[in-house]
């Protein structure tokens, strides 16, 4: 039987943007909010592979080295709640056309393989907190973050000991 692995694509944040974004966070909200999203977990999922193949992997990640997609800037301006999922994300209230043709890509390229994509329109985000499933006090603003996105990767999602953790299998650069 094949080995099915946990695949998404998405935008990484640098380093250093991922130590700002923890830093405010610990400091505008509770810390009962929720489960905290690790440093190294902050991302913007383009689109959830789920459980696949290595044949399909393999397909889809063929197909992400001929996308021809170009570079954008990302303000991270946005912060919400969805009781629902119980995801606390902060996001942008313009998302820039390149970011929304990189996603829709790589959307139906997935859906064409057989992964199935969720109906609920694209909203690009960062996660900061899991299980925020009580009313959360939302902070009025986030300091305007810029994300400079210069490539996109593939994430394996995996379990273990009670943690999440997400490793870059492959980037491939954005164009000028
Ligand atoms: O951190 P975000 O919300 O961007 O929510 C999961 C996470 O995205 C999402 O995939 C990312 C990496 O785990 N995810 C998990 N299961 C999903 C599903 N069944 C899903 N997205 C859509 N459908």
């Amino acid at each position: 039987m094949s080995v099915e692995r946990r695949l998404f694509f998405a935008l990484s944040l640098p380093a250093k943007l991922q130590k700002q974004v923890i830093k405010w966070r610990a400091e505008h909200f509770p810390q009962d909010t929720g489960r905290p999203v690790t440093a190294a977990n902050l991302h913007i999922t383009l689109a959830f592979l789920g459980e696949i193949s290595e044949l399909k992997a393999g397909a889809l990640t063929r197909i992400a080295g001929r996308i021809q997609a170009q570079k954008f800037s990302l303000c991270l301006d946005d912060i919400g709640h969805w009781p629902g999922s119980g995801v606390v994300w902060i996001g942008t209230k313009r998302a820039p056309n390149a970011l929304l043709q990189l996603a829709s890509v790589l959307r139906s390229h997935a859906a064409r393989n057989g992964c199935h994509q969720s109906t609920l329109p694209f909203h690009p985000h960062v996660s900061l907190y899991r299980s925020a499933t009580r009313p959360v006090a939302i902070p009025p603003a986030t300091p305007d973050w810029q994300l400079e996105a210069e490539d996109f990767s593939l994430y394996e999602s995996t379990y273990e000991r009670g943690r999440t953790r997400y490793r870059c299998l492959q980037s491939w650069p954005l164009a000028d």
